[in-house]
C-alpha cells in the first residue's frame, strides 16, 4: 500500500445519502463539498451483505487504515451511502470517489425494499460496482445477488416506457467486480489452475434445460452477464489468522496481516487504479457537480415513489449543468473584459481584440462545463448574452470617447471662447483671425492622443454647433468684399460636409468591425464545438471497444461450452458493436479532415444524428441530430462567406445554435 496522505479531496468520509425511517435523504453538506470537485470522477461503489469487510477494503483504496467506520460487533455499521474522495493515485487529472454502502440482507431492518434501492443507486452512480461477499458456496453467493434481477423493476432507461427489459442497461451500467473474502478454496478446475476471472465465468455459466429451478439458477447469471460491461473477480484470503485481531483490523499494520492477503489487496488496488474508468454519460466524463445532480434526481424520484429513469435524470442534470456553464462563462467574460479594457480605446479593433480573447475563454469554459447541450440552446444563449454584453462595452466605449473628445475640444477652445467673450473678433479682419485661431484648435485636436472611436463624429457635431458663431463674426466683418464673404461661407459648408463624410467613414469602420466580430465569434463556437464532438466520440469509441473485447471473450467461452443460443446472441451484439466503432472512426476522421474545406463536413454533420442511433440509441440520436443540423447550417454560412445579420433582424433567423 503506497503511503500517500496528500491527495485527499475530502478529509474524511461524509454521508451522501442518509437512510432514515422516512426514506432516503441526500445530505446537502456532502453535495456542497463534492460539487466543488471539477475533475472527472472514477466512482467505485461497494455493495454486498452486511459485516463482510466492505468498509475495511475501501479504506485501503484510500491508502488509509481508518476512515469509513468499521464495526466490530455483529450489528451492521454503515448506514445509507457514504462518500470519500481523493485525487486519483495514478492519473492526477482525475479523482477517485469511493461509495461505501449499507450492508445488504440485515433482517433486523425489516424492509427489503430498502436494500433494493441501495443496490440500484450504487449501480446507477458508480463506474465500477464492487460486489463484496464472504466466500461460501458459489451458488449461495450468487443467489444472494438476487438484487440484480430486480433492477428492471427499479430502473428505467427511457421516459414513458412501460416495461423495462434491461437490454440497454449495458450502455449505462458500470463494470462489475466480484470480491470474495475469506476465500479458502483452491482456484482450479478439472485439476487445472484457473484465474479468479475464470472462476467467475465458471460461476456465471448457465444451466441447460427449462423449468423454475433452472430459470431461478440462470436468471441472476444472465442479468450479470448482460447488464454489466466488464466482469472481474478478486479473491481474498483471511487478513489475519488470530480471531481476536479480526475485530480490530484497522489497528493492525500491514506487516502483521497475512502476506497473501496484502498481496491480493495490492492486486485489487492496482486493478482499480489502472482499469476503473471515470463515470461517463454519452461519452462525457462526470465531475463532482454533475455527479451530485444525478444523486439528487435519483433520490428525489425514489422518494416520490417513482422509478428512476436514466434519460430523465441525464436530461435534468444536463439542464442544470448547462445553465451553470452559461453563467460561469458569462461571468468570466464580464470580469475579463472589465479588467482588460481601458475606455475609450484608440481604435474599434482594439476593443474587438480583447473581446475575441475573452469570448474564446468564455466558450472554452462553457464547453468544458456543458453536457449534452440539446439543440445547442445553452450555447446559443451564451452567444446572445456575450453579444449583448459586448454591445454594452461598445456603447460605453463610444460614450467614453465622446466625453473625452468634448473635454479636449472645450479645453482647446478656451482661449478662443475668451477672445469671443471679449469681442476680439468684432473688427475688420476679425473673421480671418477667428478662422486662423479655430484652425489651430482643430489641428491641436487632431493631434491629441486617446480620443477614441468618436473623434470625427464629435468634431462634426462641434463644427455644426459653432457654425452660427462663425456666421455672426463673418457678418460683422466690414473688411470683406461680397465675393470673399461668399467664398468663406462655401468653405465652411464644405468643411462641415467633409467632416460629415469622415464621421460616416468612422461609423462604417465601427459597424464593419462589429459584423466581423459576430462572424468570428460564430466560427470560434463552431471550432470548439467540433473539438468537443471529437473528444466525446473518442470516449464513446473507447467505451464500445472495451465492450466489444468483453463480448468477444464471452462469445468464445460460450462457443467452448457449446451454448449455441448465447453464442449467437453475442455474435449479433459483436457485429453491431463493430459496425458502430467503424462508423465512429470514419466520422471522427471525416470531422478532422473535412472540417477545414467544409462541404463534406456539412454532409457529415447532417448524418451524425441518424448514424449515432446505432450505439447511443434514441436519446443520443435526438440529442445529436439538431446539433449537427445547426452546425451544418453555420458552417455552410461560413463557407459561402455570408455575413450574419445584425442583431435586430439576424438573431431570430438563426437556427438553434
Ligand atoms: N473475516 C474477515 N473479517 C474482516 C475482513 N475485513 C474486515 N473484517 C472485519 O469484519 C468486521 C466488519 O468490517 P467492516 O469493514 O465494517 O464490514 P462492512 O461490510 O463494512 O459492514 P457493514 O457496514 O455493517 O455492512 C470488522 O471487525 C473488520 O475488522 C475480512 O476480510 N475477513
Ligand atoms: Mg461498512
Amino acid at each position: 500500500m503506497a503511503a500517500a496522505d496528500n491527495g485527499l479531496l475530502m478529509p474524511a468520509p461524509m454521508c451522501l445519502v442518509e437512510n432514515t425511517p422516512d426514506g432516503l435523504i441526500v445530505q446537502d453538506d456532502t453535495v456542497r463539498v463534492l460539487s466543488q470537485i471539477r475533475l472527472p470522477m472514477v466512482v467505485v461503489a461497494i455493495v454486498g451483505p452486511y459485516r463482510t469487510g466492505k468498509s475495511f477494503l475501501l479504506n485501503r483504496l484510500m491508502d488509509k487504515r481508518s476512515g469509513f467506520a468499521l464495526g466490530s460487533t455483529i450489528e451492521s455499521k454503515t448506514k445509507g451511502i457514504w462518500a470519500w474522495c481523493r485525487r486519483h493515485p495514478i492519473n492526477q487529472e482525475q479523482c477517485l470517489l469511493l461509495l461505501d454502502t449499507e450492508g445488504l440482507g440485515d433482517v433486523k431492518k425489516g424492509d427489503e425494499n430498502n436494500d433494493n434501492w441501495i443496490f440500484a443507486l450504487s449501480v446507477l452512480l458508480s463506474s465500477t460496482l464492487v460486489y463484496n461477499c464472504l466466500s461460501t458456496l458459489q451458488q449461495d453467493a450468487l443467489e444472494k445477488l438476487h438484487y440484480v434481477t430486480e433492477l428492471t423493476d427499479l430502473i428505467k432507461v427511457r421516459a414513458g416506457q412501460e416495461f423495462e427489459d434491461g437490454t440497454e442497461f449495458v450502455k449505462f451500467f458500470p463494470s462489475f467486480v466480484w470480491v470474495l473474502r475469506d476465500f479458502t478454496l483452491e482456484l482450479e478446475k478439472d485439476g487445472k489452475e484457473i484465474t479468479s476471472d475464470e472462476y467467475l465465468m465458471d460461476a456465471l455459466k448457465l444451466k441447460r434445460g427449462t423449468g423454475k429451478r433452472v430459470n431461478d439458477y440462470n436468471l441472476p447469471r444472465e442479468c450479470i452477464s448482460n447488464f454489466f460491461k466488464e466482469k472481474r473477480c478478486f479473491v481474498f484470503s483471511r487478513p489475519v489468522e488470530k480471531r481476536e485481531l479480526l475485530s480490530h483490523l484497522e489497528a493492525v499494520p500491514d506487516s502483521q496481516l497475512e502476506v497473501e492477503f496484502v498481496q491480493q489487496a495490492q492486486h485489487f488496488y492496482d486493478y482499480i487504479c489502472t482499469s476503473a474508468n471515470p463515470k461517463s454519460v454519452m461519452g462525457r466524463h462526470l465531475n463532482g457537480s454533475m455527479f451530485c445532480r444525478l444523486v439528487e434526481t435519483y433520490v428525489d424520484t425514489i422518494q416520490s415513489g417513482n422509478i428512476p429513469c436514466l434519460e430523465r435524470a441525464i436530461d435534468a442534470m444536463a439542464q442544470i449543468e448547462n445553465t451553470k456553464a452559461v453563467q460561469a462563462a458569462l461571468d468570466h467574460y464580464k470580469a475579463r473584459m472589465q479588467a482588460s479594457v481601458q475606455l475609450p480605446t484608440n481604435f474599434a479593433d482594439e476593443l474587438s481584440h480583447i473581446h475575441m480573447t475573452c469570448d474564446r475563454e468564455a466558450i472554452e469554459i462553457f464547453m468544458s462545463m456543458s453536457i449534452l447541450d440539446e439543440k445547442q440552446e445553452s450555447q446559443k444563449k451564451l452567444q446572445d448574452y456575450i453579444e449583448e454584453e459586448y454591445g454594452r462595452f461598445c456603447d460605453l466605449n463610444r460614450r467614453a470617447s465622446k466625453e473625452k473628445c468634448c473635454h479636449i475640444l472645450t479645453e482647446l477652445m478656451t482661449p478662443l471662447s475668451q477672445n469671443m467673450a471679449e469681442g476680439m473678433y468684432n473688427k475688420p479682419g476679425g473673421y480671418q483671425e477667428y478662422i486662423r485661431d479655430r484652425e489651430r484648435v482643430l489641428l491641436q485636436y487632431r493631434q491629441a492622443p486617446g480620443k477614441g472611436i468618436m473623434a470625427e463624429d464629435t468634431l462634426g457635431e462641434f463644427l455644426r454647433e459653432r457654425n452660427s458663431e462663425a456666421e455672426a463674426i463673418l457678418a460683422s466683418d466690414q473688411a470683406l468684399t461680397e465675393a470673399e464673404r461668399k467664398r468663406a461661407e462655401e468653405e465652411r459648408t464644405a468643411e462641415i460636409c467633409q467632416q460629415k463624410a469622415l464621421a460616416a467613414e468612422e461609423e462604417r469602420v465601427r459597424l464593419e468591425q462589429l459584423q466581423k466580430d459576430q462572424l468570428e465569434s460564430y466560427e470560434r463556437n463552431l471550432e470548439l464545438l467540433q473539438q468537443k464532438m471529437l473528444d466525446e466520440k473518442r470516449n464513446l469509441i473507447a467505451e464500445n471497444e472495451r465492450l466489444l473485447g468483453q463480448k468477444l471473450q464471452e462469445q468464445e467461452r460460450a462457443i467452448k461450452d457449446q451454448l449455441e443460443k448465447v453464442a449467437q446472441s453475442r455474435e449479433q451484439e459483436i457485429r453491431e458493436l463493430r459496425e458502430c466503432i467503424e462508423r465512429d472512426r470514419n466520422e471522427r476522421s471525416q470531422i478532422q479532415q473535412e472540417g477545414k474545406d467544409g462541404n463534406g463536413f456539412i454532409e457529415l454533420l447532417k448524418d451524425i444524428g441518424s448514424s449515432m442511433y446505432g450505439f447511443v440509441g434514441k436519446v443520443g440520436a435526438n440529442l445529436i441530430q439538431p446539433i449537427s443540423e445547426a452546425l451544418a447550417y453555420r458552417l455552410s454560412k461560413k463557407i459561402k462567406g455570408k455575413k450574419p445579420k445584425t442583431k435586430q433582424n439576424g438573431l431570430q433567423e438563426r437556427p438553434a445554435v
